[in-house]
């Protein structure tokens, strides 16, 4: 028996930012539960977060660069998989240029520190309009929103959770998402305090949720119109006389005007809520001196994702409650600069993708259209990928076709540690160490959370030998596209950890010649000696349960980055659009719809490994509302062939009351049942994939947000299960196989 030792960390798998307490022994983490000192989470954990030792003792790990050779991955060391990358890299760029080259940035890079600081030199480096990220399948219609109208797609306000006395959410889940765009460890106890402070919150969503089940009401939805709902809501405030913006809010009138056509009676035919209730909505949210609208993946991943996002903040400035104590707020990151108040505001558009000719947004192109840019020929033909921290194969939109299109690469280089569903076409894998041994500052969830903190984590664990270390590989790949000469990247391997912080900061990260010449925590530490708390890194060393800052403060109009310095309530772009949603008004509804769904042991798709967050029943089922199971001759436990414009699948029906009728829900990131992977509790998991159903072409024009809920399907029965040849009794194989 080793000797235990406590060390503490952030969590890094989601939003919540919750503080862990790991036992370690003989070099591995051989517990995890919540930090009860944390000055952020309080000792809140939930499953996922306990698995952490799991997660990154997890045998199936790469831990050395795998390369592609006779259709097999093999290992091979580090220098030998970086010359491949360069033989692969480079005379597509010499060749063909820049633009005949692509990069996929996946959701994990906002959860490490690599990804805060050493991708924009690999993507500036890079030099390609074909930048693509997990932001045009998740928030971009929020960043667009929020950059018309405070001038900086970063600015986003979040709901001021401790302070608010009522809350009206659509489209967040956060019972299993534990929140998202409000970083706020134990959201569902925050939520709950809200009612025993003798507060509300009201849920809006087509799917009667945990989060849903523990409010104080729930209004069904019908999928993709929550645009018109709120739009009812500003309607009314302005029939009603309820308005009370800001003297920082400019285009109140000119919104007024667009809300015309909105009146509760007729967007109430549209969305399935009540008029009376959507005009009792609006004037509890303007007689409530401490309200908040907050909208999350339901009002981002529909097509009027940005006119929504953009709503939502439309009624939190009409009814007084932006930047104001219990309604939305800017949090103040530890290594953000404050603002002068006004600056040259927000435009899209900068460059086009080749293929759709679809605006470049922040800097990226959306996602739905990579499979295009691939296989369409032409001299800027996409012929080589990068991809960090990405499963697209899962996560994006007909994900088939992208399947088939990543298999005709010429060549393919991840940076991440599966082999998996798009990994798989990789021709280089290049495996970044497991969270323990990496430092972890959140550059992105300290700017968006309900409470001003500030948290550092050292690495916990030495690195294993031959391993290395994640900014290291990024900073090789941003030598090898610059085309500079391969320097012998340190090697991290010998590095010991006690003293990680001030090793990193003494050595320059990934050797001379590379375009980063600081290290990780030498970049923090110097944003946070500016930033706003004139913190330093070694403050943050010293209290490993974090620092608290303080409640959200009003922070108009210093956080404005828009050329008049005030908030433009009515931008162009955004009022332009309204014609698209007025046209959908009369549209005939889709008989049946498909939305997503999250559960709380899952994360996207790269969790499903973990032995303890797959056991127990099949998660991945088709939900169906009694009415329309009757209707297509469906019972529980049936097996079903769901169809859209792109694809087919076929998924376990469960039927109930929790979706509404037209409305069919199927969870993300399964679908592991194919050949060249190294994940085998996933595959012996695997689920379906739900993405072949969602469509490529129909995207939010202002943002290029994949549309991801509100997918037309039809539905037919494939097999009954008594039908089921040699099905035993009461269960099909597929449940059995799953059952613990
Ligand atoms: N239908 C539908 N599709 C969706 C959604 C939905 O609601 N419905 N949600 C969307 C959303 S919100 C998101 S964010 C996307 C996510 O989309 P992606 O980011 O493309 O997918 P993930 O499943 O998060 O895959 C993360 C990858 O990163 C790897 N990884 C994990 N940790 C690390 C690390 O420390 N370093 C590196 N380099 N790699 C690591 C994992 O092995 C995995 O390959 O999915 C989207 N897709
Ligand atoms: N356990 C777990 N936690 C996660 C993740 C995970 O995969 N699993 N992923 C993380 C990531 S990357 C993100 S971005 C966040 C997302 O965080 P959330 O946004 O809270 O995620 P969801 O649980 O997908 O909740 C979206 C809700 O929108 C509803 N919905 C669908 N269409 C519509 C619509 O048109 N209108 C309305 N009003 N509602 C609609 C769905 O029924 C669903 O309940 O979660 C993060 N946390
Ligand atoms: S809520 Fe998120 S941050 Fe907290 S323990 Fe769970 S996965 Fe980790
Ligand atoms: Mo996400």
């Amino acid at each position: 028996m080793g000797e235990l030792r406590t060390a503490y960390r952030t969590c890094p798998f989601c939003e919540a930012a919750c503080g862990l307490e790991l036992t370690i022994e003989d070099g591995r983490v051989v517990a995890a539960r919540g930090d009860r000192e944390h000055v952020f989470s309080h000792g809140f954990v939930c499953p996922k977060g306990a698995t952490f030792g799991q997660v990154t003792d997890d045998p199936d790990r790469l831990r050395r660069p795998l390369v592609r050779r006779g259709g097999e991955h093999v290992e091979v060391d580090w220098d030998e998989a970086f010359e491949v990358v360069a033989a692969g890299l480079r005379p597509v760029i010499e060749t063909y240029g820049p633009h005949a080259t692509a990069i996929y940035l996946g959701n994990p890079n906002v959860h490490t520190m690599a990804g805060g600081l050493y991708l924009s030199p690999l993507v500036k480096a890079l030099g390609t309009r074909n930048v693509f990220s997990a932001s045009t399948v998740d928030q971009m219609p929020k960043h667009v929103s929020c950059g018309y109208m405070f001038g900086s797609p970063l600015a986003i306000p979040v709901p001021d959770l401790d302070r608010t006395d009522l809350l009206l959410m659509l489209g967040a889940n956060p019972w299993e998402s534990n929140g998202s765009l409000a970083t706020a460890a134990d959201f569902p106890g925050r939520l709950k305090a809200i009612q025993e402070r003798g507060g509300r919150f009201i849920v809006v969503d087509p799917r009667k949720t945990r989060t849903a089940a523990h409010a104080n009401e729930h209004l069904f939805i019908r999928p993709g119109t929550d645009a018109f709902l709120l739009f009812g809501i500003v309607h009314t405030l302005f029939a009603d006389n309820l308005t009370n913006p800001s003297p920082y809010v400019e285009g109140v009138a000119a919104v007024g005007e667009l809300a015309a056509g909105f009146a509760p009676e007729v967007v109430s035919q549209v969305t399935g809520v009540p008029a009376e209730r959507i005009r009792s909505l609006a004037h509890e949210l303007a007689a409530s001196p401490r309200a908040a609208v907050y909208g999350r993946i339901g009002t981002c991943t529909v097509e009027f994702g940005t006119l929504t996002s953009w709503l939502v903040d439309v009624v939190n400035a009409l009814t007084g409650n932006l930047d104001r104590p219990g309604g939305v707020m800017f949090p103040l990151a530890p290594h953000v600069r404050r603002g002068s108040g006004s600056g040259k505001g927000f435009r899209t558009g900068r460059w086009h993708s080749r293929v759709r000719g679809l605006p470049e947004v922040k800097g990226e192109l959306p996602v739905a259209t990579l499979a295009d840019e691939i296989e369409t020929p032409g001299n800027e033909q996409v012929r080589a990928l990068i991809t960090v921290a990405g499963n697209p194969v899962l996560s994006t939109p007909n994900s088939a076709r992208l399947d088939r299109a990543l298999a005709g690469l010429s060549f393919m280089v991840s940076v991440d540690p599966y082999l998996n569903e798009t990994t798989r076409h990789a021709d280089v894998v290049l495996p970044p160490p497991d969270a323990v041994r990496k430092g972890h500052y959140d550059f992105s969830f300290l700017g968006l959370a309900v409470r001003n903190f500030a948290a550092y984590s050292p690495p916990v664990l030495p690195l294993l030998p031959g391993s290395m270390d994640e900014c290291d590989i990024l900073a090789r790949l941003e030598a090898i596209v610059s085309g500079r000469q391969l320097a012998a990247g340190r090697s991290t391997a010998d590095r010991s950890t006690a003293d990680h912080a001030e090793a990193h900061q003494a050595t320059t990260h990934g050797g001379s010649g590379h375009g980063t010449t600081a290290d990780p925590e030498g970049l923090l530490d110097a944003a946070l000696r500016a930033g706003p708390y004139g913190l330093t890194l070694q403050q943050l060393i010293d209290n490993p349960h974090g620092i608290d800052l303080g409640p959200l403060e009003p922070r108009l109009p210093e956080v404005l980055r828009t050329p008049s310095g005030k908030v433009e309530l009515c931008p162009a772009p955004l009022a332009a659009d309204v014609e698209r949603l007025r046209a959908a008004l009369n549209r005939e509804p889709d008989s049946l719809v498909l939305i997503g769904r999250r559960h709380l042991r899952s994360n996207n798709s790269w969790m499903h490994n973990v032995p303890a967050l797959v056991k127990g029943r099949d998660r991945c089922t088709l939900q169906l509302n009694p009415a329309d199971a009757a209707r297509l001759d469906l019972v529980d436990g049936d097996d079903a062939q769901v169809t859209s414009r792109v694809g087919t699948i076929s998924a376990r029906v469960e039927v109930t009351y929790a979706v509404m009728p037209g409305v069919v829900s199927l969870p993300h990131g399964w679908g592991h049942d194919v050949p060249g992977t190294r994940q085998t509790v996933a595959a012996a998991h695997p689920g379906v994939n739900s993405n072949v159903l969602t469509d490529e072409s129909v995207i939010d024009p202002l943002s290029g947000n994949s549309v991801l809920n509100g997918i037309p399907v039809e539905i037919k029965p494939l097999a009954r299960r008594d039908e089921v040849p040699n099905a035993p009794q009461g269960a099909t194989p597929s449940q059995q196989q799953t059952k613990v």
